[in-house]
């Protein structure tokens, strides 16, 4: 799946644990994750270190013995990177690094770093250097010492770079600087947004890499950055669409996933105010991804947090054409199905028993299933336009809407 054509790319290994909240199976997928990752930010995972526990070691996260198994690899392989799959204290990091002798980075850290590589518009810049300066601040005293040793590369992007920065004061000041500065777009963009008037609004949401773009380009006709890395998208690009003779904006936006740090939540609040002013969600699913279900979860748990879990919502599993189900081991006589069994039409029947027509399966690379994917839209739009607009549907019900 990982194309590894980039040359020179950071050597790494990964570290997570397996607790009675997050077995080994889980562990494992999120371990994947944070490979892909770490390959989205430029690193080649050499390998990954898991251990059982109760609960992490408050000095270390991972114990004494299996710190020295990753020690002793990252020796042998001339290892630059050590990447754990939870956030680490400031106290863990500064005791790690001085075990490992490397940089050491949590997903929190990879992420930013991702988002600080894609940041486009200044605007976005501005919101990731935001979260990492609230990021770096209470871990000040870990990075000091390090610093003379970490120069660039992953997670080393952004305001961790420059000595001068790691005085506190100076980092609280930027934080200010930076804050006023997003209250300066967060203005001009509410106006921008009040210009469009009554216009019916839907967003594009779901987990990184589902296929929101995607999905934007092939209804709106649009060219909209969409690759098979995470977080290719981080502005909201705002179209556009018109379905027969209905005319409503549509925005794409970034994507969520699990563990996002707070601190982006915070600071892309108002990249998110797309989706909290939005009248229509369409919620895009990656059903060909075997912890789709888990992915719903982590977007509604998003929602949630930015008010936005009661908006009128569609479920759009894509990536139909890429779906397989796994065969049930026949060789096994005590084999139980389980949904990784499912069959797609089984998907279907489970999704339309819980939501109905509100629950759509379509490809948007082959683009199977789209017309009923844009009458279901239409419908929607329609409904929603008529209570905005009564008059108009009762008078002229033919009128061609994208003249309003
Ligand atoms: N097989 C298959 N792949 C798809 C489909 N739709 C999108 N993809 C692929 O999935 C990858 C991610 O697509 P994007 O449109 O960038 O996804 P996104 O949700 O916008 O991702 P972020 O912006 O990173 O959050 C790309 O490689 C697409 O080509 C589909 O229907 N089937
Ligand atoms: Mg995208």
């Amino acid at each position: 799946m990982i194309e590894k054509k980039d040359i020179a790319l950071e050597k790494a290994v990964l570290i997570g644990i397996i607790t009675k909240d997050q077995d080994e199976a889980q562990s494992k997928e999120y371990l994947d994750e944070l490979e892909f990752l770490t390959y989205t930010a430029g690193g080649d995972v050499l390998a990954r270190f898991t251990q059982k526990m109760d609960m992490p070691n408050p000095k270390t996260f991972i114990g004494s013995g299996k710190m020295e198994d990753v020690r002793q690899f990252i020796e042998e392989n001339e290892v630059g990177t050590a990447i754990f799959d939870d956030e680490l204290s400031a106290a863990q990091e500064r005791n790690i690094s001085k075990i490992l002798n490397v940089k050491v980075l949590d997903r929190t850290n990879l992420i930013l770093d991702i988002f600080a590589q894609r940041a486009q518009t200044s605007y976005a810049r501005t919101q990731v250097e935001l979260a990492q300066c609230e990021y770096l601040l209470p871990r000040l005293r870990g990075m000091w010492t390090h610093l003379e040793r970490q120069k660039g590369g992953i997670g080393m992007r952004g305001p961790g770079e420059t000595e001068i920065e790691t005085d506190r004061r100076i980092v609280r000041d930027k934080i200010a600087l930076l804050k006023a500065k997003i209250k300066t777009i967060d203005k001009q963009m509410a106006v921008q947004r009040g210009n469009r008037g009554k216009m019916v609004r839907v967003a594009l949401v779901g987990y990184t890499n589902v296929g929101k773009s995607t999905l934007m380009n092939v209804i709106s006709k649009s060219e909209v950055f969409a690759e098979n890395k995470l977080f290719a998208t981080l502005d909201t690009t705002v179209r556009k669409v018109v379905i027969q003779n209905l005319p409503f904006l549509l925005s794409d936006t970034v994507g969520f996933i699990r563990k996002l740090p707070t601190q982006l939540v915070d600071s892309f609040k108002s990249t998110l105010d797309e989706v909290r002013e939005a009248d229509l969600l369409l919620h895009v699913v990656d059903i060909s991804h075997p912890n789709f279900e888990e992915h719903i979860d982590s977007v509604n748990k998003i929602l949630g947090e930015i008010d936005s879990s009661d908006k009128p919502t569609i479920m759009v599993f894509n990536k139909i054409d890429a779906y397989k189900s796994e065969p049930l081991d026949e060789d096994d006589i005590d084999a139980e199905r389980t949904k990784a069994n499912y069959s797609l039409e089984e998907w279907k029947n489970t999704w339309m028993s819980k939501i109905g027509n509100n629950a759509l399966f379509i490809s948007a690379v082959n683009k199977s299933n789209l017309e009923d994917f844009k009458k279901r839209v239409y419908d929607e739009v329609r409904e929603i336009h008529i209570t905005r607009f009564p008059y108009n549907h009762f008078l002229y019900p033919d009128y061609n809407y994208e003249d309003m």
